[in-house]
């Protein structure tokens, strides 16, 4: 992930405002993971994405490098390949440089900015390529492009574990809006985490030059500098811990005292050792994923792994009605 621009244009301010105090009535309290993303943030996420303990991004990309041209066949000419966030990695290079003839690159993106600028990297890189950016919340109904209607196939491309990032029923929303708009013939290309060792896992949320904590504590100050909030940053720690049953790692801020914090003329008051929940990271067994696929009619009819088995990259379509 590169640059984000801040969230606030993304909606008004009254919207977010009152979103955050949702978060914050609950028990235990939340802050949504839209808050690590200022341009800080994203150079943070960057950071991460190079750490030892975080082997995310490396085992993913080394999957890409082995098997792109394979996935590029199974997808087989003239598909439209709609990528869930708008990428200019090397991720999304790989796979465009081994698809033959697509019809088109559709980037799906919240952030207008990112948007452009990961479209015209890519029109550099890709001159002859129909890049066509939406500008769109990708959780909720957007409309595609007639241009599209050409295609031989819709691909959706969410790589990155990010499905990780949602709720289970949010998953499968996701997972079921996908399946719609590739219809019977497409096919979605999905990156997630495997579950493993949770101590493998805990190290790569709480990394030794503690840059994730540095990430996550960032989102107060996002908050404090866009919304007015006075949160004291110094007065929190970060934690990553694994929990087993949910079979998820949650990054949480807790309160080193106790704090009260104003926003928008509404006092929260903040216990000593009180946490607030910013984000959950699900890691899927191979099983776990083929039921969340399920619940949205979509089979894995290919998977790929690096040699450890620490992620998988799957290329799902729809399954066939008996
Ligand atoms: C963006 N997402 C896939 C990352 C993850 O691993 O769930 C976000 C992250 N949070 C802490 N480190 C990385």
């Amino acid at each position: 992930m590169s640059k984000q621009p801040s969230v606030v244009p993304a909606s008004g301010v009254d919207q977010l405002t009152s979103d955050v105090l949702d978060g914050l009535r609950k028990s235990p309290k939340e802050l949504s993971p839209v808050w690590f993303y200022d341009e800080y943030g994203s150079d943070l996420f960057d950071t991460i994405c190079e750490l030892p303990e975080y082997y995310l991004t490396r085992t993913e990309l080394g999957i890409m490098q082995r098997h792109a041209t394979e996935m590029a066949q199974l997808i087989g000419p003239l598909a439209a390949l709609i990528e869930f966030g708008s990428g200019t990695s090397l991720k999304t290079r790989l796979l465009l440089d081994h698809l033959v003839a697509p019809a088109a690159y559709v980037p799906v993106d919240i952030a207008r900015e990112h948007l452009l600028e990961a479209a015209s990297s890519l029109a550099r890189a890709y001159p002859s390529l129909q890049i066509v950016p939406i500008r769109a919340d990708f959780t909720q109904p957007f409309e595609l492009p007639p241009r599209i209607a050409t295609a031989q196939r819709r691909v959706i491309y969410f790589p990155g574990s990010t499905i990780g990032n949602f709720s289970r029923n949010a998953a499968r929303s996701l997972l079921e809006s996908m399946r719609r708009i590739i219809g019977d013939d497409g096919a979605v290309l999905i990156g997630f985490d495997m579950k493993k060792d949770a101590q493998i896992l805990e190290r790569a949320y709480n990394d030794s030059a503690g840059v994730t904590a540095e990430f996550n504590l960032n989102a107060l100050r996002h908050l404090n500098r866009e919304l007015g909030t006075n949160f004291n940053v110094n007065a929190f720690e970060h934690r990553a811990l694994w929990v087993e049953e949910q079979s998820r790692i949650e990054m949480h801020l807790i309160s080193k005292r106790h704090q009260v914090v104003d926003i928008a003329g509404t006092r929260i008051p903040i216990e000593k050792g009180e946490h607030l929940r910013t984000e959950y990271c699900h890691k899927y067994t191979p099983d776990a994923f083929a039921s969340l696929a399920a619940g949205a009619h979509l089979l894995a009819t290919r998977s790929w792994s690096d040699p450890e088995n620490k992620f998988s990259v799957q290329l799902l379509e729809p399954a066939k009605l008996q």
